[in-house]
C-alpha cells in the first residue's frame, strides 16, 4: 500500500483526499495536513484518514509517508515541490507550480539534481477524455493538419473579491495554455488580450488570441462571472474537419416546451473524472518510478508561467507580446522515466 499525505485541507484538498480514500486501490489515505488544524482533523476524519496534521514540511518527512499531494495555497506549491524532492517522495503538485517562472526554474533544477522525476503537475484537463480524442484525432492524421484551436472557460463568479482581469490569465487560464500545447504538441510564441466592458464593476472576461511556432491560432475566453455555470467548451478545427467537446451532462429534461441539460457549479464535478484518471496515474508513476507519458511535469509549469506572464502583460498593453521560453532541458525531453 501506498500511504499518501495530503496537503491543504481546502476545496481541491478535500476533493483529493476523498479521491485517494476512495477511488485508488493501492493507496491508503495516511495523514491530512492543514494549517488549520482542526480543518486538517475534519477532512481526516470525514474521509477516514489515520492521521491529521498541521506543519507540512515535518508531514513530507514522515517515515510513514510514501507520496504527497499538495493542495494548499499556490504560493506554497515550488517550495513545497522542492521539500519533497529533497526528501525523495513523489509529489502530485496542483496547478500552477508557480506563477514565476524563475521559480519553476528553480524546481525544475532541484529535479535534475537529484536525477528521477519527482514532480506531476495537477493538470488535470490532459486526462479529460475531449482533449484525449481531440489529440488522438490528431495523432491519427484524421483531422488534416490543425489550423485552430478555441477555447472558452466560465466559470459562476470569481472565487475571490480581488480576483482581477489578470488573475484571468494567470490563475484560470493556465488550465487552456497547458491543454492546447498538450493536445496541439507544439508551443505557443505570441499572445493578444482584450476586454470588453461590463456594465457592473465585476471583472470582465479576457479574449485571448495566441500564435503558435506551428503557425496555428489559438483563442481562449476567459470568463470568471459567466453566473449561469461552470462551462469549457474546446473546438479544434484541422484542414479536414473539427472535433468540438460536448457538454458533458448525464441527464436532459424535457417539460414545457423545452429541453434542459445542467452545469456543475464547479470544475471538481465536471473533471471529476480526469481527477481521478490524473489521481491513478500519479499511484502508478510512485509505485513504478515511470513519470506518465501524458501528465504535466515542471517544464510543462514553466511554460505555463511564461505565457500567462506574457498575457498578463499583452493585457496590460493592449499589445501583443512575444512568449520567450528557454530551451527544454535535455532532462524533460525523450524518454519520461526513472533517471531520464
Ligand atoms: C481555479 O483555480 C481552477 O483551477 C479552475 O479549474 C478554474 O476553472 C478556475 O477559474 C480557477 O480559479
Amino acid at each position: 500500500m501506498t500511504r499518501v499525505a495530503i496537503i491543504g485541507a481546502g476545496l481541491m484538498g478535500e476533493d483529493h483526499a476523498r479521491i485517494v480514500a476512495e477511488d485508488l486501490p493501492g493507496a491508503t489515505l495516511q495523514v491530512v495536513c492543514d494549517m488549520n488544524r482542526e480543518r486538517a482533523a475534519a477532512v481526516a476524519d470525514s474521509c477516514g484518514a489515520q492521521d491529521a496534521a498541521s506543519d507540512p514540511e515535518a508531514v513530507i518527512r514522515r517515515d510513514d509517508v510514501d507520496a504527497v499531494i499538495v493542495a494548499s495555497p499556490d504560493f506554497t506549491h515550488a517550495p513545497l515541490s522542492m521539500a519533497c524532492i529533497a526528501a525523495g517522495k513523489r509529489v502530485l503538485c496542483e496547478k500552477p507550480l508557480s506563477q514565476s517562472p524563475a521559480e519553476c526554474i528553480e524546481v525544475m533544477k532541484a529535479e535534475q539534481v537529484a536525477g528521477e522525476r519527482f514532480v506531476m503537475l495537477g493538470f488535470m484537463r490532459r486526462f479529460d477524455q475531449s482533449y484525449v480524442e481531440m489529440r488522438q484525432a490528431l495523432a491519427e492524421g484524421r483531422l488534416g493538419r490543425a489550423l485552430m484551436m478555441h477555447n472558452f472557460h466560465r466559470n459562476v463568479e470569481t472565487p475571490a473579491a480581488d480576483f482581477t482581469g489578470a488573475m484571468a490569465i494567470t490563475n484560470s487560464a493556465p488550465h487552456e495554455f497547458d491543454v492546447v500545447r498538450h493536445v496541439l504538441d507544439t508551443e505557443f510564441t505570441s499572445v493578444t488580450a482584450l476586454q470588453p466592458r461590463r456594465s457592473d464593476d465585476r471583472v470582465a472576461p479576457v479574449v485571448m488570441v495566441l500564435e503558435t511556432g506551428d503557425g496555428q491560432l489559438v483563442t481562449i475566453e476567459i470568463n470568471n462571472n459567466a453566473d449561469y455555470g461552470y462551462d469549457v467548451r474546446a473546438e479544434l478545427v484541422g484542414e479536414a474537419g473539427s472535433i468540438a467537446m460536448n457538454n458533458v451532462a448525464y441527464t436532459r429534461t424535457d417539460m414545457k416546451l423545452a429541453a434542459a441539460t445542467r452545469y456543475d457549479a464547479d470544475w471538481r464535478g465536471r473533471y471529476r473524472e480526469a481527477y481521478v484518471r490524473q489521481n491513478r496515474a500519479f499511484l502508478h508513476f510512485v509505485e513504478t518510478g515511470r513519470f506518465p507519458g501524458i501528465a504535466s511535469d515542471c517544464w510543462d509549469g514553466y511554460c505555463a508561467a511564461v505565457v500567462a506572464q506574457a498575457g498578463a502583460r499583452a493585457l496590460a498593453t493592449g499589445q501583443k507580446q512575444p512568449v520567450e521560453m528557454m530551451d527544454k532541458p535535455e532532462f524533460y525531453r525523450g524518454q519520461r522515466g526513472v533517471a531520464a
